[in-house]
């Protein structure tokens, strides 16, 4: 029987992703993995270090895993504190994947990628998959290198890796660890602790998000299509919706009049302004039927309903 490896299992992406195929797979078809002691998960689960490739090598033979999914990354603000560390981790950890896949011990990858490949020099609307990608950021230069380096093992090697660029994601499981688009997620917590928010970003930052449910289904997806119509080799645009912090405040606000925000925005503003404000997600569209179903509102609704789901267990 050959299984499934997730790499970051306890993160938001990871902890979402494992509750999702838990749902939708035979249990014992999933290994979660992560650099902490123990999971948060009863599924089969061993400690592991995405910088050490022989250590994952044992992992893939010891469980017969054909398919993994790295979600391993220091994100866009954390990553500015400690470049050469975010571009080891971000980079290293990822050859590791792809030296397994091309020497043909697992079958297949996922790798997320991210709005983050984008710069100032890209354009600021309806961004297209194919335009100037001048990233500010390490976490962005370290996704963009690490896209052209997908691309080239699939093309040179035949490998099966498949990517998406995420927006910022909207969760409720755990919550992100230094992104820019985290505020998107801070601000219910505050919310449902009646407490004022500080928002990291100005009022008027618009940028593009997804709500998790859709997340995970892109990956899906993306994952069960047939190889031969993915024309992208690197890693696909997607594309939730597009919102500013004054969007969700104010719906809040109508909820619960006496929620209050204070914009006070620091180093992330400038990441912020260098990304796109929304995506434009054609090829995704045409060649694996991509298409979000969560807006704004509803995700705020499904927002509230899962945190409070949460507390009260
Ligand atoms: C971040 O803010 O760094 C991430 C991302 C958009 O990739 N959420």
């Amino acid at each position: 029987m050959s299984r499934i490896l997730i790499i970051g299992s306890e993160g938001q992406l990871g902890s979402e992703l494992s509750s999702f195929l838990s749902k939708n797979i035979e249990h014992d078809k999933i290994v979660l993995s992560d650099i902490r002691n123990n999971s948060s998960s009863d599924l089969t689960y061993q400690k592991l270090d995405a910088l050490n490739y022989d250590e994952i090598k044992k992992t893939v033979l010891k469980y017969n895993i054909s398919e993994i999914y790295h979600l391993v990354a220091i994100l866009s603000a954390k990553g500015e504190q400690n470049p050469m560390k975010t571009w080891d981790l971000n980079m290293n950890s990822l050859f590791n994947i792809l030296e397994l896949a091309k020497n043909k011990f697992i079958k297949k990858v996922f790798w997320p990628s991210s709005i983050s490949v984008f710069g100032e020099t890209s354009p600021k609307n309806n961004t297209n998959q194919f335009s100037v990608m001048e990233p500010s950021t390490v976490y962005g230069i370290s996704k963009l290198a690490g896209e052209r380096w997908c691309e080239y093992y699939n093309q040179r090697y035949n490998t099966d890796i498949r990517s998406i660029r995420f927006p910022g994601i909207i969760s409720s499981n755990t919550l992100p660890g230094g992104g820019t688009t985290d505020y998107a997620v801070e601000i219910f917590y505050s919310f449902l602790n009646n407490k004022d928010y500080k928002c990291f970003l100005n009022k008027e930052t618009i940028l593009p998000m997804i709500y998790i449910d859709d997340a995970i289904n892109s990956i899906f997806n993306l994952m069960k299509e047939n190889k031969k119509k993915l024309s992208i080799k690197s890693s696909y645009n997607i594309s939730g919706f597009s919102i500013n912090p004054s969007m969700i405040f104010e719906k809040l606000n109508k909820i619960n009049e006496s929620f209050k925000i204070i914009y006070e925005p620091d180093y992330r503003q400038k990441i912020a302004d260098s990304w796109p404000n929304s995506i434009n997600d054609e090829y995704a569209k045409r060649d694996w039927n991509w298409m979000a179903e969560f807006d704004l509102d509803r995700t705020i609704d499904i927002m509230i309903k899962r945190l409070k789901t949460k507390y009260n267990d």
